[in-house]
């Protein structure tokens, strides 16, 4: 009875085509249309100043809680640059450039951090789940999803997304095992930005990737920049194609880093170094991208002044209408159940009495200063 190695079929590689400064490596460039290099980059921009805008916004009390996504921005846009709009995707709160690919409105972006139901509303047309807070648990819907791809055999394919820390909840793995077994169209795409709220990348796991995660589970895995576009779109590319033509899952690792605080609610100063933030300040996705395009002749400040322009204009009429909307309040407690259970009755009851007694008063709006806005009195937990 020998004892001798078993060989494992899977290997991990690790991917990037754009280094640091945005130099490319030819022999790895993907084929992308100009237009389509142009509008990510847009798509980019667009995420950035949102994601600035959010924060302001929730400083000035009309949103709550926000969780920001600056330095995240290529890594969805990638993913979603490569599904087709019949495809699926179940993501979790930091995807907000892949949002803006795949149409979501802004004003209904806002709500969901506003505190509405309504912003959890896809728009028709669009394959989404909405925004997931419970960690990881957004992979057993889009295991499923992808199966039922399989079953219906309509070669749509389902992408989901996890955070590092993410990775810890049997949520995780058991829509990896699942999604291996039965050999679904899923691609897991883990956004690694290093932190868990204020558990570091080396607390959450002792495993030298999370990538060779997916050995376990005879799924194939790439460890890539998350921060490179380009490599970004390689790995994706591969993986849903793989994924539509009856290869299975993938896991894809994208190594990123979450350049502002966890929320609004989170001070990271407390747990990590300004060194740090800056070592990936240096590998921020956007000038990145940004050099290439410049390398290529396909921006200048000329054509980026004006994307700013349209992107501020866009912006404004968005909060404007988001601050236009005026939710029911009291659909939260509606919004679950078809029958109302006893406890969420009496909850809507006593805040029904707070509102009466006239507690209710909410900060000025952007727009019309001394209108009340529901919105700005709720606030998510993430
Ligand atoms: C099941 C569950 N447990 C705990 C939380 C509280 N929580 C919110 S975000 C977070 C950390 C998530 O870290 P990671 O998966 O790395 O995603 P990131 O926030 O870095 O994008 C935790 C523990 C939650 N939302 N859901
Ligand atoms: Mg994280």
């Amino acid at each position: 009875m020998p004892r001798e190695a078993i060989p494992i079929a899977n290997r991990v590689e690790r991917l990037s085509v754009l280094d640091h400064e945005g130099h490319l490596d030819g022999r790895l460039e993907p084929k992308i249309p100009d237009t389509d290099l142009r509008r990510l980059y847009k798509t980019m921009l667009a995420t950035r100043r949102l994601d600035e805008r959010c924060l302001h916004l929730q400083r000035q009390g009309r949103i709550g809680t926000y969780g920001p996504c600056k330095g995240q921005e290529a890594t969805p846009l990638a993913v979603a640059y490569c599904l087709r709009k019949e495809d699926w995707m179940t993501p979790s709160y930091r995807e907000l450039s892949a949002f803006l690919w795949r149409g979501w409105q802004i004003d209904k972006y806002l709500a969901w951090w506003g505190g509405h139901e309504i912003g959890s509303r896809i728009p028709d047309g669009v394959n989404d789940l909405p925004i997931c807070v419970p960690i990881a648990s957004q992979l057993q819907y889009g295991m499923g999803i992808a199966w039922g791809c399989k079953l219906r055999g309509d070669n749509t394919v389902c992408a989901g997304f996890v955070g590092d820390g993410g990775t810890s909840e049997g949520d995780f793995h058991e829509a990896l095992n699942f999604a291996s077994v039965y050999k679904v169209p899923f691609v897991v795409v883990v956004q690694n930005n290093h932190w868990a709220i204020s558990v570091p990348r080396h607390k959450q796991t002792a495993s030298p990737t999370i990538a060779q995660k997916a050995i376990a589970y005879g799924i194939d895995a790439l460890q890539v920049d998350g921060n490179d576009i380009l490599a970004m779109i390689v790995a994706a590319r591969e993986a849903i194609e793989k994924a539509r033509s009856g290869g299975g899952p993938t896991l894809i690792e994208a190594v990123t880093y979450r350049l502002a605080m966890h929320t609004t609610a989170d001070d990271p100063k407390k747990y990590r170094s300004d060194e740090e933030v800056k070592h990936w300040e240096a590998r921020d996705p956007l000038p990145r991208f940004r050099s290439y395009l410049v390398g290529k002749k396909l921006l200048d400040d000329k054509i980026e002044q004006v994307m700013e322009e349209e992107i501020r204009s866009e912006m404004d009429k968005a909060v404007a209408a988001y601050e236009r909307l005026r939710p029911d309040p009291y659909e939260m407690f509606h919004h679950m159940y078809a029958t109302q259970t006893p406890e969420l009755a009496r909850q809507e009851q006593e805040l029904r009495a707070h509102l009466a007694s006239g507690a209710g008063d909410t900060p000025p709006t952007e727009q019309d200063g001394d209108s009340r806005a529901p919105s700005a009195r709720m606030s998510r937990t993430i």
